[in-house]
């Protein structure tokens, strides 16, 4: 891989933001994913290239390591700060049409609940591999998610839940889905979901972490 793609890869992997951040230490004063970004563009790397050789893979390496509890949501919050910082750059690319996304994910906090930390980190996550994402904030109800699935037909819906009482939310909201829209693919995450609660509402698919939240995602257009 290229020098500047291999310092991207780096810059985002410790959650080097931008060059006047001072996490990680290691790197202090040197360029983040910020400059290195808009440097790489600059020297004519293609969007998708920076995408997927540098961005997607580093997002995935952390990722990993966070469902292997290598590191905790404070590192994965600043790789994900750093992919933001890179994506500044990037976006107008998927904006004009230039560079393609893998699809469209729509996530949302169920209604009635408010906690939005997990929620947003697997909104960041997926993002970071590649796809589109609506993200419909917290106390999210049917007719917010069917508003969005009828604006993007073949998106995936993720669903994210922390109170054991928005729980029985989250089988309406999947029952109210699925009467509308049968095939559409719904993944549901949150503290206290597990497995047998994703089989028991007809779910499609369960994940305890980001990491499993993408790769499900892109097993689905694999
Ligand atoms: Co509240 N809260 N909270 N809270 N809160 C919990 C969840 C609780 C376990 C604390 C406790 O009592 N020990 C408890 C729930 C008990 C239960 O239901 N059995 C609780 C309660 C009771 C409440 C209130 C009712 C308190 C009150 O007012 N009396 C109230 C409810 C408000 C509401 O939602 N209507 C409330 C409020 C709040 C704050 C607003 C103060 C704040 C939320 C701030 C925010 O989110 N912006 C808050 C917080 C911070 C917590 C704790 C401390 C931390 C939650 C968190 O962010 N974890 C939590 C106790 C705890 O967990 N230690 C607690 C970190 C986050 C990264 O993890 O969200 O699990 P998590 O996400 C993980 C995975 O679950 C997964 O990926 C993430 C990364 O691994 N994941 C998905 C999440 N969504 C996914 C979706 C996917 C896939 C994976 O696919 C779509």
């Amino acid at each position: 891989m290229e020098v500047l793609l291999e310092k991207l890869y780096e810059a985002v992997e410790l959650g080097k933001v931008d060059k006047k951040s001072p996490y990680p230490p290691q790197l202090k004063d040197q360029d983040g994913a910020y400059e290195l970004a808009g440097k790489a563009l600059e020297q004519g790397f293609k969007p998708d290239d920076i995408l997927e050789k540098a961005l997607i893979p580093a997002m995935a390496i952390v990722g990993n390591k966070f469902s292997r509890k290598e590191i905790y949501v404070p590192q994965m919050l600043m790789s994900a700060k750093a992919m933001s910082g890179a994506m500044i750059h990037i976006k107008p690319f998927f904006q004009s049409g230039e560079t393609k996304r893998k699809g469209t994910f729509i996530i949302g906090t169920v209604t009635g609940d408010l906690h939005d930390i997990g929620k947003n980190l697997v909104a960041m996550m997926v993002e970071g591999g590649g796809w589109e994402v609506i993200d419909l904030g917290v106390d999210a109800g049917s007719d917010k998610f069917l508003k969005a699935l009828s604006e993007n037909p073949a998106a995936v819906i993720g669903l994210s839940a922390l109170l054991t009482t928005t729980m029985e939310t989250m089988k309406k909201i999947v029952a109210d889905i699925k009467a509308q829209s049968a095939s559409s693919k719904i993944l549901v995450g949150g503290a206290p979901v597990t497995q047998d609660f994703c089989n028991k509402i007809g779910a499609d698919f369960y994940s305890p972490d980001p990491q499993g939240a993408v790769n499900y995602l892109n097993q689905l257009v694999s």
